[in-house]
């Protein structure tokens, strides 16, 4: 079953790529909006890459690989943005106030394959917030890795024809859902149920990065198949934000999570660097003790 929905913004020629950007022609407006939302990831993904650089002392070294692992994510994701900014400029030029195909192409496909080495690395990472016996760490890894990489290669295979063909990117699509939902049953529940083993902040934080899980990683399906239902230069568009919105927040932000929850076990397993200062990691005071610095009668309003 071939489908090939042209409207007024779409030219004749499909992508060999199957990237479906290269067949719609966006006004000024759009790319440049795309172009930036790549810019902003870029962004979010350096100062994640600083940040972990300096959380990273932070945790006790029996869960400060996790941390490391982030760094490694933030590299690999930046430089995917950054080639996807390059790639997104060179594939359309200005033409009568539009923007159109050049004789290079965007490479969207890119991201799945980012996802590829980023995906498996996120599931290993999550299993340090755990406090998971080494047998139930080991077949736990397993799994999420194995449904991971078949979501992600599944979805690849569904995205070659997607706008082409639209049985095949739904069928594709439906196959990489399953190991998708693998993925949810499995840790939404662990990581929910935390509480129960961990220290009081850190558990919550863990309940925290559930939801973050849910959310984000749930945007990509959406993206997805925003496409499948209608390709128009605006849906494109969506397409693309919704994709860097949900990278944003499943690396950076669940990062950043995750980081908390190992410093939080790594102070309640007694590794000192992790309790230093002693309230906190952003810096703040404790509210009932007046600034040294502060006059005599403001130190006195505090202690009232
Ligand atoms: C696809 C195809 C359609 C069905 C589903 C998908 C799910 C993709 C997901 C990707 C997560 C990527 C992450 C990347 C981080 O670097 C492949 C779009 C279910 C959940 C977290």
């Amino acid at each position: 079953m071939n489908h090939v929905r042209f409207t007024a913004d779409t030219l004749a020629t499909p992508d060999p790529g199957g990237t479906v950007e290269n067949e719609l022609v966006f006004s000024t407006t759009q790319h440049a909006l795309v172009g930036h939302l790549f810019a902003v990831a870029l962004g979010a993904h350096v100062v994640g890459l600083v940040y972990f650089l300096f959380a990273r002392e932070r945790i006790a070294p029996r869960y400060r690989m996790a941390t490391v692992l982030s760094l490694a994510v933030m590299a690999a994701s930046g430089l995917l943005f950054l080639r996807l900014g390059l790639s997104w400029d060179a594939a359309f030029v200005e033409q009568g106030g539009q923007m159109v195909r050049t004789e290079d192409r965007f490479d969207g496909g890119l991201r799945y394959v980012n996802w590829l080495v980023t995906v498996p690395v996120l599931l290993v990472q999550v299993l340090f917030a755990l406090d998971l016996t080494r047998a139930r760490v080991l077949r736990l890894r397993t799994l999420l890795v194995a449904s991971g990489l078949a979501m992600v290669v599944t979805g690849y295979v569904g995205q070659l024809r997607l706008g082409q063909d639209t049985a095949w990117a739904l069928g594709w699509g439906t196959v990489s859902s399953v190991p998708f939902v693998v993925l949810l049953v499995v840790l939404v529940p662990l990581l929910r149920g935390a509480r129960a083993t961990l220290p009081l902040e850190a558990g919550r934080t863990t309940g925290h990065l559930a939801w973050v899980f849910l959310f984000f990683w749930g945007l990509y399906p959406i993206a997805y198949l925003v496409l499948v239902v209608s390709l128009t230069a605006q849906t494109a568009v969506l397409s693309q934000g919704l994709f860097t919105l949900a990278d944003i927040g499943s690396k950076v932000l669940y990062g950043v999570l995750l980081a908390k929850v190992l410093r939080l076990r790594s102070a309640a397993d007694g590794y000192a660097p992790a309790r230093e200062p002693a309230d906190g990691a952003v810096g703040e005071r404790p509210e009932v003790q007046a600034y040294p610095g502060a006059r005599p009668d403001e130190q006195e309003a505090v202690r009232a």
